[in-house]
């Protein structure tokens, strides 16, 4: 039984990715989103959900991968609005009273800015990227990854501060990858 697991955990070559993401100031990187693009794309269907509560989107940064709906409930006693220009794709949900909620379909990678025409002071950040394999940094900057197969990726990280980076590496073992993120 255990040979039998060794094997399977030997044939799979799954890593686990994790490593620090920091600011040009050498501050970690919170709410940064990490993600590895290769050869592995996302299953269809999956559900996420960005809140509208106290005037504000929750998650105010959320990461999903290509073809997930991400609903937007109003959980406010004020009316609420959805809208964003998303790679070229206009889409507006309308306006919409507590207690109901409206949902999208997000088919193209990219970062899609959600905002309120009722309340300009709204703003969450939604990246939609093309693989499974994606994360959020916590306050000490850290990610972690599972599930990784071995091969060749694209890293991208993101920083809502503007900060970025990309590059290509190939992934065969747990080694962190800790990134500074440059202007
Ligand atoms: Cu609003």
């Amino acid at each position: 039984m255990l040979t039998s697991l060794l094997l399977l955990g030997l044939t799979r070559l799954e890593s686990t990715l994790s490593g620090t993401v920091s600011l040009p100031n050498g501050r970690p990187a919170y709410q940064a989103i990490v993600s590895f693009t290769g050869s592995t794309r996302p299953k269809p269907g999956g559900k996420a959900v960005v809140d509208q509560k106290d005037r504000t989107f929750l998650p105010h940064v959320s990461v999903v991968p290509v073809g997930t709906r991400v609903q937007f409930p109003n959980n406010d006693i004020v009316f609420h609005n959805v809208f964003t220009e998303f790679n070229s794709t206009k889409f507006d949900l309308g306006n919409y009273p507590k207690g109901t909620s409206r949902s999208q379909v997000l088919t193209r990678p990219g970062l899609a800015v959600i905002l309120c025409s009722i309340h300009p002071e709204m703003c969450a950040y939604v990246m939609v990227v093309d693989t499974p394999f994606c994360a959020l940094t916590d306050k000490k900057g850290h990610y972690q990854i599972s599930g990784v197969p071995s091969g060749h990726y694209k890293v991208t990280f993101w920083h809502e501060s503007g900060a970025k980076t990309a590059f290509d590496t190939d992934i065969a073992g747990n080694a962190p990858i800790n990134i500074p993120l440059k202007k």
